[in-house]
């Protein structure tokens, strides 16, 4: 007797396993959310830089005065400018110790006429000057002499008064800068 033997192959499963990854592919979309910039358009310029120079308070300066020495004791003109930087203003009279009358005086066509006032406009000038606009002192306490200063007020609606010391020049002094 014969005794086979059998040997038996055990079949292998051999499992494969196959990995597979998973590729999540997570693209993501940006949202750009654009802010939109919300401009004041406001250029923040001051739209009252402009104040109306009438509201503005006047800034006067008095420049070039001289009183040419008068021909006689009875009378003397006086010749200035007044400067105004600021808003306007009004010269309403003038005094002075050397004279008991003093009037305001235009000079039209040769022809000269008292003016109660003048105007001094804002950011402009008034001036006196020969043969136009001009200061007259009559009763004149005595009659001024070359190199005399004498003491003028003038008198602003809004300035009050300027007090100026006005040097006398000789009678045919005329200052050339008519400016
Ligand atoms: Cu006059």
């Amino acid at each position: 007797m014969r005794r086979g033997v059998r040997t038996r192959t055990g079949a292998r499963d051999a499992r494969g396993l196959a990995t597979g990854g998973a590729k999540g592919l997570m693209t993501g979309g940006a949202l750009l959310v654009a802010a939109g910039l919300v401009l004041t358009g406001c250029g923040s310029a001051d739209g009252s830089a402009q104040t109306d120079a009438a509201s503005k308070k006047p800034d006067l300066k008095v420049s070039g005065a001289y009183m040419p020495v008068p021909p006689t004791a009875d009378m003397a003109a006086g010749y200035f400018t007044v400067t105004n930087s600021g808003g306007a203003d009004e010269l309403t009279s003038v005094t002075s110790d050397i004279a008991a009358d003093v009037t305001l005086h235009t000079t039209d066509g040769g022809a000269m006429k008292e003016q109660k006032s003048f105007d001094v406009p804002a950011g402009g000038r008034l001036d006196f000057a020969r043969g136009g606009n001009h200061v007259m002192f009559d009763k004149l306490t005595h009659r001024p002499k070359l190199g005399e200063k004498v003491s003028v007020e003038l008198h602003f609606a809004e300035s009050g008064t300027i007090t100026v010391e006005v040097p006398v020049k000789a009678a045919t002094y005329n200052p050339s800068s008519h400016h």
